[in-house]
């Protein structure tokens, strides 16, 4: 009698086990609309689609889920199985993780490119060791200054109350004696309309996304440096897809990071003229602005050589001697 009821419950759940779904929840930072938030729905439409609905990755935008800084501690306890992180927001943990934070070390797409290609195997290797895994990486467009005045050296950004994103855009701060005031972007829209801050470094994208033309008239195209978003994946549920599986999401992280960095590159003379339709004022940063911010970028590589050690040397020459 047992066995009569068992074995058609086995079949069930065997045939079940045959169209087992997979459900990741994805937590992002940026908002829904960014570019970065779009590729990752894409990603996940890809997945979807190569893996027959096996795997369904839903994006939760605009730090709902998660705070940035929150998500990598959170793929790595498998709290999400999945995650879009902004490296250098990691570099206090691991100086590798800065390198595309440091102002004028790559600071065009082709340079950003080839950072991060010598860059890859350091991250790998240090989320190898939390039990992550890196998927792809993409860039944000060139980072300049947005402020609320006109500037020519760094002498006319004293005592401005300048937003931070991360460890080394505090450090700027710092250099340049100005106050800063780590937001991140889900929350910087009210930190501008409330005064909090009036100046910070950022990519047009972003200045766009948060409505910074409301508050803030000018910005310096410095194009200083291109930091990166990652996807990263935990490997523990890396591991438990099946093969065929697997090889559906990576193929469709490399798609996204073609993708990714082609629209980047696109997007950032779209979001310089759409801040301008705004009514904001991009800028060609005057010489001695130039020269001081270069400063401060040389005074932070050096820094940064130094606590980052064998490592850092070893990536700077491999950066050097790239192609
Ligand atoms: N936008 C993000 C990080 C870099 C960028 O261009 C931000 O400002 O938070």
């Amino acid at each position: 009698m047992k066995f009569k009821y068992a074995l058609p419950a086995l079949a069930a759940s065997l045939s079940l086990g045959a169209f087992a779904q997979t459900k990741w929840d994805l937590p992002a930072a940026y908002p829904a609309g960014n570019f970065h938030s779009e590729n990752l729905v894409a990603f996940a439409n890809d997945v979807d689609k190569a893996t027959n609905g096996k795997l369904k990755i839903q994006v939760h935008a605009n730090a709902s889920l998660f705070k940035a800084n929150e998500i990598k501690r959170a793929v790595q306890s498998g709290q999400a199985p999945i995650g879009e992180l902004l490296l250098v927001n990691a570099e206090n943990e691991n100086p590798m993780y800065g390198a595309d934070g440091i102002p004028f070390l790559a600071s065009s797409y082709a340079q950003a490119r080839k950072l991060a290609r010598v860059q890859k195997p350091f991250l790998d290797k240090l989320l190898a060791a939390q039990g992550m895994k890196l998927l792809y990486t993409v860039a944000w467009p060139p980072q300049g200054i947005y402020v609320n005045k006109e500037i020519a050296s760094v002498a006319d950004m004293r005592g401005l109350k300048w937003r931070a994103y991360s460890p080394a855009t505090a450090k700027i701060a710092e250099l340049i004696g100005a106050q800063p005031v780590t937001i991140q972007a889900a929350e910087l829209t009210q930190a501008l309309a409330t005064g909090v801050v009036n100046s910070y470094m950022s990519s047009g994208s972003t200045g766009f996304d948060s409505k910074t033309y409301e508050s803030i008239k000018y910005f310096y195209d410095t194009q200083a440096w291109l930091p990166k978003n990652a996807v990263i994946v935990n490997q523990k549920a890396f591991d438990a897809l099946d093969k065929p599986t697997q090889e559906a999401l990576l193929k469709a992280a490399a798609a996204a990071e073609d993708r990714g960095w082609k629209v980047s590159e696109e997007k950032n003379d779209f979001y310089k003229k759409a801040l301008t339709e705004k009514g904001m004022k991009i800028m060609v940063p005057p010489p001695k602005l130039v020269a001081d911010m270069k400063q401060v970028g040389a005074i932070m590589l050096a820094d940064w050589e130094k606590k980052a050690g064998p490592d850092g040397t070893a990536l700077i020459k491999a950066f050097q001697a790239a192609k």
